[in-house]
């Protein structure tokens, strides 16, 4: 008997199937972000990142042309399992010869050549237009400033990314995740912090009154508690987006979990939302006592937000994308580690008898709940994610890093 049959045994004792698990898993799909590649900076300016994130480190071999990024992603998707979609912001735009336009001014076929790289890879594509990194964010704000013209520039921008959301979404076959995150903020104690947040409802408004699909394109708002230097008061706070997503039909939550208190947890928070949303999105990340965006690793509220999918039945209702951003180490590995991570999370939910634990907590049989799932993490996990590596093509030990050494040496080093 192989190690996996022996495995596959002791979990069908437990009520589990691991075949179905697998299969399940193959078939959904977790959106990959490009901005790992180049530390957030994107094609389209030569400032600096900003919006209250930051990246921290150097690691030599940074994608710096969109040729390079793509490649960089091909190897990283090379040496992951399970299904992948493309997460692009909007400041990677790739521009033919020379060409430029401004962000309230892209089209679709500035993204082109996106959709050519995900559909030879059959892959969607999620979307995210960019209030940052830019010069007409004013005073630190875009869809909430007082200046109408700055607010105006955003708002075109949000429109046109709803567009080419759409062309995603008609070119690939399959909808469009478009998160409306702005770094919008003040350092220190505002005076009013109705006001903005009233030109930010407005702004979202205006930009959801550009006629879409909403069977092809999800739009959604992502709260954040701070940034750097928007330590004091961030317009898009929690309950701002959630309110606005509850009252907007067609409007999803998206919640990162890096963006609340550090006691919160966003596990908790996703069977609450799914209590009343139909779908929800999320960003995966790992935060160090603060939104560091650290690689996503194979860790306990991992296992728990992917176990609370799982358990709601989310698997279908919930988009999710990874966001990090780690510029200290190999960042193709920082992709795969982070990837890997999140599915072996996912495998592992599948892999836990949920609806039995659920009896024991109805019936009360609290005690006998913590022995089980006490004696769950110590199920020979490692032999099935071995078998869905297998059954994906790529190694499930850590050779794959051999690969990503040789190509640092190759082309990384070679920049
Ligand atoms: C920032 C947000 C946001 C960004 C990306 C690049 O704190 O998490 O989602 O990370 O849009
Ligand atoms: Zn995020």
């Amino acid at each position: 008997m192989t190690r996996y049959e022996e495995a596959k045994k002791i979990y069908a004792a437990m009520g589990v199937d691991t075949d179905a698990a697998i299969a399940k898993l193959k078939e959904i799909p977790v959106s990959l972000h490009c901005w790992q590649g180049d530390d957030v900076i994107g094609f389209d300016h030569d400032g600096p990142l900003t919006g209250g994130i930051q990246t921290t480190g150097n690691y030599p071999g940074k994608a710096t042309t969109p040729e390079q990024l793509l490649q960089d992603m091909d190897k990283a998707m090379s040496l992951m399992p399970g299904k992948k979609k493309l997460n692009v912001h909007a400041c990677y735009a790739i521009f033919e010869d020379g060409e430029f336009v401004d962000r309230d001014k892209l089209e679709p076929k500035h993204f082109a050549k996106w959709v050519e790289f995900a559909k030879e890879r059959n892959m969607g594509i999620d979307f995210n237009p960019t209030f940052f990194s830019h010069d007409k964010v004013k005073d630190g704000l875009t869809l909430s400033s007082p200046d109408e013209e700055t607010r105006k520039f955003w708002i075109e921008h949000g429109k046109a990314c709803i567009r080419i959301s759409e062309y995603f979404a008609k070119e690939t076959g399959i909808p469009c995740v478009m998160n409306i995150w702005t770094g919008d903020g003040f350092k220190d104690i505002p005076a009013d912090r109705m006001g903005p947040r009233v030109r930010y409802k407005e702004s979202i408004e205006a930009i959801l009154a550009e006629p879409f699909d909403k069977n092809l394109v999800k739009p959604c708002v992502e709260s954040k508690v701070f940034g750097i230097g928007v330590e004091a008061y961030t317009v898009g706070s929690a309950e701002f987006s959630l309110s606005f997503a509850a009252m907007h039909d067609g409007c999803l939550p998206l919640m990162d979990n890096g963006h609340y208190h550090p006691t919160e947890v966003v596990s908790d928070k996703i069977p609450a939302l799914l209590a009343f949303f139909p779908e929800i999105a999320l960003h995966i990340t790992r935060p160090i006592r603060w939104d560091s965006d650290h690689v996503v690793l194979f860790d306990d509220e991992t296992k728990e937000m992917a176990k609370e999918i799982v358990r709601c039945e989310g698997l279908d209702k919930v988009y999710m994308a990874l966001d990090y951003f780690d510029a200290s180490i190999n960042r193709i590995s920082a992709w795969v580690v982070g990837f890997r991570s999140w599915q072996k999370a996912l495998l592992s939910a599948l892999c836990t008898p949920n609806a039995f634990l659920a009896e024991l907590q109805d019936k009360n049989s609290m005690t006998e709940l913590m022995v089980m799932q006490e004696e769950i993490k110590t199920l020979p996990f490692g032999d099935v994610w071995a078998e869905y590596c297998a059954q994906c093509g790529v190694a499930a030990g850590a050779e794959w890093f051999k690969e990503i050494e040789k190509y640092e040496q190759e082309v990384l080093l070679a920049r």
